[in-house]
């Protein structure tokens, strides 16, 4: 099926920037762009469609690349706690926090994790999202990591979305293992992560290093063995507290190093080097109330790429809109709403090892692709939320969700 998509204008986001094509023309075939530039300089002519875009601005699909979308129960009754000035690291010292949803996890069977998984996805869906990352980590024992990672494979199966699955086994450590923390990195390395990669079930390994979770030293075991697997690596790192995790995960060429506000220049250096991407989470720095804000400014200097992410997650960052982080980045980080589409388009896609078929607007990448209603690009950055008019097209077909 050849497809011409015409009457647009473009933001490419070819090499992370706008990149913008006034009046431009689409040409998808089967799954893939084969050709975008000015409407005035399209040669072919032998479409099976033709599709008028009545002046929409075209952009990548949107690409979520780090959410915890699969998990029981519901955490707002721990919001009112924060609310009334109980904070998160004592919430999670008296069994709740991560824990809690844990349990509920655990209780729910996968088709029940399916059904709210689903409704919140298609949430992220309705707003642009064609690629999502979705972690485990509130099973953590083989039988409810591989529940979770079960769900995942068939929410990507099943929705109009491409999906990656990473292993957060390492997130907190299961009350199987209290004060043994070290025998559960060494479990998740002999039994878990094997077991499950050789089901297919990880695209990638993460960890939560952190002073209420994992050391760096014992994250570094899990990369060991997630590269004797041939299995990349990603890491929740300097949320809290700075431990240089960022950099150790530099170490281990990670795709990404996700939160990062307490990050320093010496592993921006280093992630720059790794081409690490860095993965800035502004739903839960404004969720936490937090008032450390990442190094833009070393993050800039040191040329590290910038992704954005809403963490979906009941804990942190309840957060069912991506474009809505866009603006949360502009105004809590000073992104620019430029830097801020490239952290959800083509810099998400590199946080995902996936840059190379994902996240611009190029011919041979494949054809995902949102054209919006808007006067300008700036204005998916601009709206706090909202359902903004638009098509989105995955895959070359146009997606109805
Ligand atoms: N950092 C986070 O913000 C989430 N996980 C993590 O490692 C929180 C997850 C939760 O509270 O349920
Ligand atoms: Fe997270």
């Amino acid at each position: 099926m050849k497809t011409l998509w015409q009457h647009c204008h473009a933001a490419t986001m070819a090499q992370g920037t706008y990149s913008i094509i006034e009046s431009a023309a689409i040409v998808t075939s089967g799954t893939l762009i084969e050709w975008i530039g000015p409407q005035s300089e399209l040669t072919a002519t032998d479409f099976d469609q033709i599709v008028d875009l009545n002046g929409a601005w075209v952009t990548p699909g949107l690409i979520d690349c780090h959410t915890h979308t699969v998990f029981g129960g519901n955490r707002s009754g721990e919001f009112e706690q924060r609310l009334q000035g109980v904070s998160y690291a004592e919430i999670a010292a008296a069994g709740g926090g991560i824990a809690s949803t844990v349990r509920a996890t655990r209780a729910a069977t996968e088709d029940e994790l399916f059904a709210s998984a689903e409704r919140r996805l298609k949430q992220l869906l309705k707003d642009g999202v064609t690629t999502v990352e979705m972690k485990s980590g509130y099973g953590l024992d083989l039988e409810n990591e591989r529940k979770t990672l079960r769900v995942i494979r068939r929410l990507g199966a099943s929705l109009p979305v491409s999906v990656r699955a990473t292993c957060l086994a390492a997130h907190a450590l299961p009350p199987e293992y209290a004060n043994r923390a070290d025998d559960y990195i060494q479990h998740i390395c002999d039994e878990m992560l094997p077991a499950l990669a050789a089901e297919g079930l990880v695209d990638a390994v993460d960890a939560f290093c952190e002073y209420l979770a994992f050391s760096p030293a014992q994250v570094e075991k899990l990369f060991i063995r997630a590269h004797e697997l041939e299995l990349p690596v990603k890491l929740h790192a300097e949320q809290l507290s700075s431990l240089a995790g960022s950099s150790l995960a530099a170490r281990y060429q990670a795709l990404s190093a996700d939160h990062l506000e307490f990050m320093t220049e010496d592993d921006a250096i280093a992630m720059g080097a790794a081409g690490t991407v860095a993965v800035l989470l502004p739903g839960a720095f404004y969720f936490l109330r937090e008032t450390q804000l990442p190094p833009m400014d070393a993050l800039r200097k040191h040329g590290v790429k910038i992704a954005i992410s809403t963490d979906l997650n009941p804990g942190t960052s309840p957060g069912l809109s991506l474009r809505l982080m866009l603006n949360m980045a502009c105004t809590l980080f000073r992104m620019t709403p430029e830097e801020a589409l490239a952290g959800v388009t083509l810099h998400a896609a590199q946080a995902l090892g996936m840059a190379h078929t994902h996240g611009s607007l190029e011919a041979g990448k494949v054809a995902d692709f949102v054209a919006w209603n808007i006067d300008r690009p700036a204005d998916l950055a601009y709206w706090l939320g909202g359902d903004l008019d638009k098509r989105i097209v995955r895959h070359g077909v146009e997606s109805l969700i």
